[in-house]
């Protein structure tokens, strides 16, 4: 599939998983899934292999220590973590992993996303998580898409090309306003 920037997910399709997934995308809660699965769709497009789970960092917190430790030894490259309110997943896994973590704060009924994203976004020096905007899956799929391009010239090529897609509609959009 061709990557789309103008793709957005509408259905809370049924996570998938692939075989050998370089990307883990975890979550507190199956309830989290409607607004994760944009960054299972932004992997798909650029082909990235990824794995989907709930890890719950305070209702599950040894898997939560387990998963983040193993992460790198089962071939990871990234995780994408998403919660909401007290969202500690992506910092407690950025402490427990030495690889690239991503947070994603969800939007819960209250706050509206606020509390989840000053849970995750204020980290200490020396744990760092790239925090997204709130409910901004799409980009934290697109996040680990350009670090594993970073290392992967045909990825790169199709970020690029990716990017360019991006101009042509928003330059698209300008010239139809203006007619
Ligand atoms: C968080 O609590 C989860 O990440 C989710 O956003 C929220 C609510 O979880 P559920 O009560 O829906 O399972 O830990």
């Amino acid at each position: 599939a061709r990557p789309s920037p103008d793709r957005h997910p509408s259905t809370s399709a049924a996570p998938r998983a692939t075989d050998s997934p370089v990307v883990g995308i975890v979550m507190g809660s199956d309830s989290d899934w409607p607004v994760m699965e944009a960054a299972a769709q932004a992997l798909e497009e650029f082909e990235i292999r990824y794995e989907v789970d709930v890890v719950s960092a305070h209702r599950m917190p040894h898997e939560m220590v387990a998963y983040g430790e193993q992460a790198a030894g089962r071939g990871l490259k990234a995780i994408i973590a998403g919660a909401g309110g007290a969202a500690h997943l992506p910092g407690m896994l950025a402490s427990v992993t030495p690889l690239p973590v991503i947070g994603v704060p969800v939007p819960l009924k209250y706050l509206d996303g606020m509390d989840s994203l000053l849970s995750i976004v204020q980290m200490p020096a020396g744990v760092p998580v790239a925090t997204v905007s709130v409910g901004g899956a799409r980009n934290a799929g697109l996040l680990a898409a350009r670090m594993l391009a970073a290392h992967d010239l045909e990825l790169l090529a199709r970020m690029r090309e990716f990017q360019q897609e991006l101009n042509e509609q928003a330059t698209e959009k300008g010239r139809r306003l203006r007619n």
